[in-house]
């Protein structure tokens, strides 16, 4: 099985430090976003929104959402569980990984896509053409601060995102964290220490995972 990914590129890094975490080696292929090697008809006929990450499979599955990457992985490597180890666990994990998707990298996302102008008429991935829309990019930038305060509120209440257990929904808090830092300058404020203290927290755990 092969990753086809892109480094730097936000979704194939929820599906690479998931691995990371795992200890799961896998082939990578690197996808050239900027070259557009993503819209050739090779790239498009594994993924149908022409997007990174895909899991190509031994008998040509492919699988062309993060999300979706995961729960395969994870189903054929149950340990250590990211997605929770019992129906609570995981319903609760699911809940703040939909919840950080909802609230942080889809305004991050609208915040940079909608914004620059090498997304002109491409504000959404895929085949069809979209236009940006700058309000989409301001109000972007307004909902990713107020994640912030929420994932602030929520971190002075629990270690991790879900409760005791480092889970996907904090790798996704991370990704939507250093996207938002590099694509749209935005980021915690010093003041927001719980967010600290959880980013030296997941670094331990990625040292520890090395
Ligand atoms: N929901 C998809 C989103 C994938 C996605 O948007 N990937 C971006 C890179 S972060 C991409 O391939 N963009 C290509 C483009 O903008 O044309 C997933 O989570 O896998």
């Amino acid at each position: 099985m092969k990753l086809h990914t892109c480094t730097g590129a936000p979704s194939p890094r929820r599906v690479t430090l998931y691995l990371e975490l795992k200890g799961i080696a896998l082939d990578q292929v690197e996808v050239d976003l900027r070259a557009g090697e993503h819209m050739n008809p090779a790239f498009s006929a594994l993924s149908p929104n022409q997007t990174v990450p895909v899991l190509e499979l031994e008998d040509g599955t492919c699988i062309w959402e993060s999300s979706a990457i995961r729960r395969y992985l994870e189903n054929l490597n149950p340990e250590p569980p990211l997605f929770g180890s019992d129906p609570i666990e995981r319903a609760t994990v699911d809940c703040w990984s939909d919840w950080v998707f909802m609230r942080g990298l889809i305004p991050v996302m609208e915040a940079f896509r909608n914004h620059f102008p090498g997304f002109r008429d491409h504000a959404l991935p895929g085949p069809r053409p979209v236009a940006q829309i700058p309000a989409l990019a301001e109000r972007g930038q307004t909902l990713f601060s107020y994640f912030l305060e929420d994932l602030e509120q929520r971190l002075q209440a629990a270690d991790w995102l879900a409760g005791d257990q480092l889970s996907v929904a904090d790798i996704d808090a991370l990704v939507t964290i250093e996207f938002a830092e590099r694509g749209i300058k935005a980021g915690p404020a010093a003041a927001q220490a719980a967010i600290a203290a959880w980013r030296d927290r997941f670094q331990r755990r990625l040292n520890g995972a090395a």
